[in-house]
C-alpha cells in the first residue's frame, strides 16, 4: 500500500459526523497527514475489491459478483490524472461555445436547465480505460510498457442517466460545417515532467458526438460520485475511456480540427485511438487456488467496444484444446447501448498441478482476441488472449 492509501484510508475510517465535527487537534497526526493534500480518490477502496495505485485503482477481477450483470458504481475503477475536484452542483454550468455553433459565444447551462430542456436517456457501455491489460505486456510478452500497471480490472459495465450530446449541440446551434467537438475537465491542470498541459481536454469527430455521445449525470440510476465525475460527465459509449471527460467545464465545437495532448501525444497509435479492442476476463485471482478432483464451475465476462459478443471460447490446457463457453443470457434490453457478455464454463476434475485458462471472445463485427498484442510504447489495447494461471491443489 501506498502511503497516500494509507493516509486516506485512515482518515476514511473515522465516521463521517465525527470527522466533520472534529478540530485538528482532535484527530491529531491523522489530521495533520490528510491535511498535507486531498486523497487523489475519495470514494472507499476496499484491498478486496481494489488494487489501489494512488490516483488510479482497479477492479480485482475475483470480487466481481457473477449473478450481476452491471457494475455497481462503488465498485467501478477510478482513473484520475491529478484528483479528484469537489464540486458544488447548484453553481455549476457547462459552458458550450466555439466556431461550430452560430453563435460563436456559446451558451451557458445549469443541471437543472439541462434536465429541463432536454429528454433524459438512459445508455448501458462497458466503460474502460485504454491501458486496461498494460501490464501484460509484461508479464505475458515480455515487453514492458510505460503506465498504470493494470491489470484487466480497469473496466466496468453500467448504464448511464443523462441526455443526448446531439439534442445539446443542435440547441446549441451547431453549424452544419462543425468538424469535431472537445469537452474540457473542471479538474486540476495536468503537469507531465514540469510540463503544464491544461486541463484534461480530448476532441473527437462530430459523428460520435451526432450519434451516441451523452452528457450524464447518473449511474446505475444513481448520481454520479464525485470519482467518476460528479456532477457531470461525457460519455462515449464504447470508446476509450479518455474520451469520456468528468467533471465536464466545456465543451468546444469546432469547425476545424483541434488537437490535445490527449489524442496526439498519448492514447494515440498511428492516429487517435476510438473505441475499445475486444477482451476477456475470469472471475479469479492470478494464481488461484482451485480444487483438485472436482467439478468446477467457472466463469467470466467478454466485452467489445464496437459490438456486442457473438460467441466466446475457452481452452483450460494452455490453449492447446478450445470449447465454447456456455454464455449467460443476454440481460432484457430496457435502455440503448451494450454492455458486456458473462459466460461459464464447467472444468470437470481438473488434475493436481498448474494450468493455464484461457479466454478468447469474437463479436457481431467479428472482431476477435489475436495471441498477441501489438507492442505500443504506453501500453494501450492489450487485446490479447490472457494466458491465466491457476494452480490446482490436491
Ligand atoms: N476530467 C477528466 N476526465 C477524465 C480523466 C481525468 O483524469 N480527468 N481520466 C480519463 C480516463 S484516462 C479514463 S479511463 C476515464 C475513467 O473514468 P472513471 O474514473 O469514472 O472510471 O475517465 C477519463 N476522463
Ligand atoms: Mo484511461
Amino acid at each position: 500500500m501506498t502511503p497516500h492509501s494509507l493516509r486516506r484510508r485512515s482518515v476514511l475510517a473515522l465516521p463521517a459526523a465525527g470527522l466533520a465535527g472534529a478540530t485538528l487537534t482532535q484527530l491529531g497526526p491523522l489530521a495533520s497527514r490528510a491535511g498535507a493534500g486531498a486523497p487523489a480518490i475519495l470514494k472507499p477502496l476496499p484491498a478486496e475489491e481494489f488494487v489501489d495505485y494512488g490516483t488510479n485503482a482497479e477492479m480485482r477481477w475475483e470480487s466481481v459478483d457473477p449473478h450481476r450483470q452491471q457494475t455497481p458504481q462503488s465498485r467501478l475503477f477510478v482513473r484520475n490524472h491529478t484528483r479528484t475536484p469537489r464540486l458544488d452542483a447548484s453553481s455549476y454550468r457547462l459552458r458550450v461555445h466555439g466556431d461550430g455553433l452560430r453563435d460563436a459565444a456559446g451558451v451557458t447551462l445549469g443541471l437543472d436547465e439541462l434536465r429541463r430542456r432536454f429528454p433524459a436517456v438512459e445508455v448501458t457501455s462497458v466503460h474502460e480505460c485504454t491501458g486496461n491489460g498494460r501490464s501484460l505486456f509484461d508479464t505475458q510478452q515480455g515487453t514492458r510498457a510505460a503506465g498504470t500497471p493494470w491489470t484487466l480490472g480497469a473496466v466496468g459495465a453500467v448504464t448511464w442517466q443523462g441526455v443526448r450530446l446531439r439534442d445539446v449541440l443542435r440547441w446549441a446551434g451547431q453549424r452544419p460545417d462543425a468538424v469535431c467537438v472537445q469537452g474540457v475537465g473542471l479538474d486540476d491542470e495536468y503537469v507531465d515532467k514540469g510540463e503544464n498541459l491544461g486541463h484534461v481536454r480530448r476532441p473527437f469527430p462530430i459523428a460520435k458526438a451526432l450519434d451516441d455521445a451523452l452528457l450524464a449525470w447518473g449511474v446505475n440510476g444513481e448520481p454520479l460520485l464525485p470519482d467518476h465525475g460528479f456532477p457531470l460527465r461525457l460519455v462515449l459509449p464504447g470508446w476509450v475511456g479518455i474520451a469520456s471527460i468528468k467533471w465536464l467545464g466545456e465543451l468546444e465545437v469546432s469547425a476545424s480540427e483541434l488537437t490535445s495532448p490527449w489524442n496526439t501525444r498519448w492514447y494515440n497509435i498511428g492516429g487517435p485511438l476510438g473505441a475499445n479492442p475486444v477482451r476477456s476476463a475470469w472471475e479469479l485471482p492470478r494464481d488461484a487456488a482451485l480444487p483438485a478432483g472436482r467439478t468446477l464451475r467457472l466463469t467470466g465476462r467478454s466485452w467489445s467496444g464496437a459490438a456486442p459478443i457473438a460467441r466466446v471460447e475457452v481452452s483450460t490446457d494452455a490453449g492447446t484444446t478450445w470449447t465454447a463457453a456456455r454464455l449467460g443470457r443476454p440481460p432484457g434490453r430496457r435502455t440503448e447501448g451494450h454492455g458486456w457478455t458473462r459466460w461459464s464454463h464447467t472444468w470437470h476434475a481438473p488434475p493436481a498441478g498448474r494450468h493455464e485458462l484461457l479466454a478468447r471472445a469474437t463479436d457481431l463485427h467479428g472482431r476477435t482476441q489475436p495471441d498477441v498484442a501489438a507492442y505500443n510504447p504506453n501500453g494501450y489495447f492489450f487485446d490479447a488472449v490472457v494466458r491465466h494461471p491457476v494452480v490446482v491443489g490436491a
